[in-house]
């Protein structure tokens, strides 16, 4: 029997409240309006971001339905959608591409206007959600809500991916890889022979040695306080690992002596901590130093720093999405995994089912994850 044009009832993570355990309930979910298209998701992995709104460091609008990692099929589209058609394997995409906005038609942009990012308000275009629990408008999250075994996502943020692309596997291409390793080749252009710092040793920051690794740096430093992080990121390509709390200096310090006094040529912030924000930065060669911002930043947070660090020469700078156009670049980074250009194995630690999502995030919160993959 046919869903087309119906609402579906099915099960959805609802976070009702910030540091609350997500309850599984019963949503429906709306059909797609014009320009819309309704996923069915097939697999979806939990990010910080999303830990980042439950702890309440991200701010958003609850009761709401997270995730933005994953891959699905299209169960049906509304009026004037022809990007993709239902039964089509793609990635929801929560850096959306438009196609037609200043930084869509920029070679140098991928930050749409589409985007929920800067103020996360929750909702589609038209002011409302497609989500309802227990009568309640239940809000979406960056453009994608993909812990719900449907969902609704503008046509800006949905991209079509080749049919034979394990969704168990390539769910990742739609934050954590695509994230860490962008921001290496795309936003900081690693250069072959350089040396790289990476702060943050989760699936987003292994994710940036492996792309730091792929353009050719000679020394890869990882940092992070819990060593147990290291092995992992000595398989994908961390040259040297150190945690800053096995040292009474700050880590810059530690990290300019480790370069012979001179900083590393590129640091990559990935955990989300204005301190460590700084310290990454503190960390570059004071001249020709690039130091890139892939943790997401507290709301409420505020930075001060010399600036004398920035009229030496350094470059501060950060990146939603590892810099990718989204639509552009989904469908070949699924290609490329499929050719083997590179492996998602080492960040995936755990597989469960959707039903244990809380599990999923005390992994997660606990440290003994890099990226739990939940299966619908
Ligand atoms: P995850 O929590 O898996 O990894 C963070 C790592 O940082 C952990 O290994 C921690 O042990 C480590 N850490 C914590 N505090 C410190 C510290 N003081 N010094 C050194 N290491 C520390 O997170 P993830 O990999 O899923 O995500 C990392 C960040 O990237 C996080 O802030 C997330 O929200 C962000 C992100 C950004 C984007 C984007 O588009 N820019 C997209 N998705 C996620
Ligand atoms: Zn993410
Ligand atoms: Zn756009």
């Amino acid at each position: 029997m046919s869903t087309t044009g119906k609402v579906i009832k099915c099960k959805a993570a609802v976070a009702w409240a910030p540091n609350k355990p997500f309850s599984i309930e019963e949503v429906e979910v709306a059909p797609p309006k014009a320009h819309e298209v309704r996923i069915k998701i097939l697999a979806t992995g939990i990010c910080r971001s999303d830990e980042h709104v439950v702890s309440g460091a991200l701010a958003a609008p609850f009761p709401i339905i997270l995730g933005h990692e994953a891959a699905g099929v299209v169960e049906s589209v509304g009026e004037g959608v022809t990007c993709v058609k239902p039964g089509d394997k793609v990635i929801p995409l929560f850096a959306p591409q438009c196609g037609v906005c200043d930084a869509c038609v920029n070679p140098r942009g991928n930050l749409c206007v589409k985007t929920d990012l800067n103020k996360i308000h929750g909702l589609m275009e038209d002011g409302t959600t497609r989500f309802t629990c227990k009568g309640k408008q239940a809000y979406q999250f960056i453009n994608t809500s993909t812990f719900t075994e449907y969902t609704v996502v503008h046509e800006s943020s949905v991209v079509k991916i080749d049919a034979v692309a394990p969704p168990e596997k390539v769910c990742l291409i739609g934050c954590g890889f695509s994230t860490g390793y962008g921001a290496a080749v795309n936003t900081a252009k690693v250069e072959r022979g350089s040396t790289c710092a990476v702060f943050g040793l989760g699936g987003v920051g292994l994710s940036v040695v492996m792309g730091c690794k792929a353009a050719g740096a000679s020394r890869i430093i990882a940092v992070d306080v819990n060593k147990d992080k290291f092995a992992k990121a000595k398989e994908v390509g961390a040259t040297e690992c150190v945690n800053p709390q096995d040292f009474t200096k700050p880590i810059e310090d530690v990290l300019k002596e480790m370069t012979g006094g001179i900083g590393v040529d590129y640091s990559f912030e990935v955990i989300g901590r204005p301190e460590t924000m700084k310290a990454a930065l503190a960390s570059c060669h004071i001249n020709y130093g690039v130091s890139v911002i892939v943790g997401v930043p507290p709301s409420a947070s505020q930075i001060s720093f010399s600036p004398m660090l920035l009229f030496t020469g350094c470059t501060w700078k950060g990146c939603v999405f590892g810099g990718w156009k989204s639509k552009d670049s989904v469908p070949k980074l699924v290609a490329e995994y499929l050719e083997k250009k590179f492996s998602l194995d080492p960040l995936i630690t755990h597989t469960l089912p959707f039903d244990k999502i809380n599990e999923g995030f005390e992994l997660l919160r606990t440290g003994k994850s890099i990226r739990t993959v939940l299966l619908f």
